[in-house]
């Protein structure tokens, strides 16, 4: 079992799409284990980005994720992180797959509507710094016979 950061950007809440983006993961079969509507300050979205902290459109990407609240969530399943990823689609929507959420919901390299964490060491470092432990929930699911039987 696995655990993923992933959150739904401002431009994904300006265009109303919190939901469809939500369901998109919640009908894969993921669990929701924390979530929470938040504005980022600059200082936790530097951080957040800080990977990126010499490229040139560093200061846009800080600016463009403190426009506006995020959604910020926690999800857990077999292989959630690269689960998650799949479902986002390439980090260009315009490139990316038709079927995934960037793929169909997206124009913009700048506005891509939703991140998720690239692998667990990510996902590690980015659930710590929006959730602290207390804010992720155990809870079972009656469905997880159905969803996720062992293989
Ligand atoms: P990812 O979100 O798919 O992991 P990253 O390469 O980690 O993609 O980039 C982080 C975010 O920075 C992207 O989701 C996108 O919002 C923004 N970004 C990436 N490359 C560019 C660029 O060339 N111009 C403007 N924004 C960019
Ligand atoms: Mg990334």
């Amino acid at each position: 079992m696995s655990r993923t950061f992933a959150m739904v950007k401002p431009d994904g809440i300006q265009r109303g799409l919190i939901g469809e983006i939500i369901s998109r993961l919640e009908r894969k079969g993921l669990k929701l284990v924390a979530m929470r509507l938040v504005a980022l300050d600059v200082d936790l979205a530097r951080r957040h980005y800080a990977e990126h902290q010499d490229k040139p459109f560093f200061a846009r990407l800080v600016r463009y994720i403190t426009a506006g609240p995020v959604v910020v969530m926690a999800w857990e399943g077999p292989e959630a992180v690269q689960v998650v990823r799949s479902l986002l689609g390439a980090t260009n929507p315009r490139q990316a797959q038709a079927g995934t959420i960037r793929g169909d919901l997206g124009l913009s390299l700048a506005a891509n509507l939703v991140h998720g964490s690239a692998d667990d060491e990510a996902a590690a470092i980015e659930l710590a710094l929006h959730f602290s432990p207390g804010d992720l929930v155990g809870y079972d699911r009656t469905s997880e016979a159905w969803i996720s039987p062992e293989e």
